[in-house]
């Protein structure tokens, strides 16, 4: 199963809105028959991927153990249901980690037990469900999933006092984000990045990966038409308030947002607007990359579901802090988390973390 997970993460970013699956078919003894994972939306399945892997290399996988992260689908969509795909080769068992939770799909280990499947869930659901959070979020509360990435010294510091920030982390964290923009369907800042940095959010030096889409959140739409992030690297869509005037971007995909209520951080654009929005573009995760203001507001809105720090051995004493006002004002609403993750990206520490349960 853990190498089932492996090879769904290799298709993280380039499935949405579909889930991240991947499959590997046992022969006895725990012999690898064949492995395969989704790839593509209205591609074929993991397990279609899996048996076709195993009949090409040969093997006969009639009483077979296919183990795969998400229960078997049931329901004939873009593609035929694996349940029954499975059955119909002769699978004998089959393990899964974590339960189909759409009403469309679900059913598939009831099926393959009617069919005398020998059928079982829940082995690594944990693991298999963090590796497939930004599907399973989109289901369960219909919004995106949304990681908060930041960059900052030892002394929590994500610029200087006189505005500088290239570079806080080493090329290896640099080269880190990279892989988070890959991996996300999304990259969301604000026009104080903007302005200040003028990034391009596109993804570079990773073949093959799916440029997300670049969101820029500008209230009064401030956003020049000379913006990098306005190229055509990557399709972009500028947020702004209701009543902004958006004449000097003709043709910008342009979304008019409500103003976010009181006691939402620094009073921006709402979040769940934003994300719900979002959402009904396919977008199953979110990369939110800055600045402290935005990040204080997603944070003020109960909208981020993990967050990954990247620390750099280096202290400023002034300057911006990474996380801007969240509308926390006392220790006890302090957003605890917890750490699920700690790695050394050079001279750097990457610090993974995801709020508590409350
Ligand atoms: C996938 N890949 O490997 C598995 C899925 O859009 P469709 O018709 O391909 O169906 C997508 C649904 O099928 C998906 O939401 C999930 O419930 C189920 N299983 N989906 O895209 C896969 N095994
Ligand atoms: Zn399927």
């Amino acid at each position: 199963m853990r190498r089932a997970v492996a090879l769904a993460a290799r298709a993280l970013g380039a499935t949405s809105p579909n889930p991240v699956v991947g499959c590997v078919i046992l022969g006895p003894r725990g012999t690898v028959l064949g492995e395969g994972w989704h790839r593509r939306a209205g591609g074929p399945h993991a397990e279609v991927e899996a048996l076709a892997a195993a009949s090409a290399a040969g093997h006969d996988v009639r009483g077979a153990t296919a183990v795969v992260t998400l229960e078997p689908c049931n329901h004939t969509g873009r593609t035929g249901p694996c349940a029954q795909a499975l059955i119909t080769a002769g699978i004998g068992r089959v393990v899964y980690a974590v339960a189909d939770p759409t009403d469309a799909a679900t059913g598939g280990a009831a099926t393959l037990a009617a069919a005398g499947v020998d059928t079982e869930g829940g082995l690594l659901a944990e693991e298999a469900a963090a590796g497939n959070a930004a599907w399973l979020t989109s289901v369960l509360h219909g919004r995106p999933f949304v990681l908060w990435k930041y960059a900052a010294t030892l002394d929590g510091r994500s610029a200087a006092a006189d505005g500088t920030s290239r570079w806080i982390t080493s090329a290896d964290s640099r080269a880190d984000v990279h892989r988070l923009r890959a991996e996300a369907d999304a990259v969301v800042v604000g026009s104080g990045t903007l302005r200040a940095d003028d990034p391009h959010l596109a993804v570079r030096d990773r073949e093959g990966a799916v440029q997300p889409l670049r969101v820029v959140i500008d209230t009064h739409a401030s956003v020049t038409p000379g913006a990098r992030v306005l190229d055509d690297a990557a399709p972009t869509l500028i947020a702004v308030g209701e009543h902004a005037d958006t004449t000097h971007l003709p043709g910008a995909d342009v979304v008019r947002l409500p103003r976010a209520g009181a006691g939402a951080g620094h009073g921006g654009l709402d979040v769940h607007a934003l994300l719900g929005e979002l959402h009904a573009r396919g977008v199953r995760s979110v990369l939110l990359e800055g600045g402290p203001a935005l990040a204080g507001s997603f944070v003020a809105a109960g909208a981020v579901d993990r967050v990954v720090g990247y620390l750099a051995p280096a202290l400023l004493g002034a300057g911006p802090a990474a996380l801007g006002d969240a509308g926390i004002g006392t220790i006890p609403h302090a957003l605890r988390l917890q750490v699920t993750d700690v790695a050394r990206l050079g001279p750097d520490l990457r610090i993974t973390a995801v709020p508590t349960a409350s």
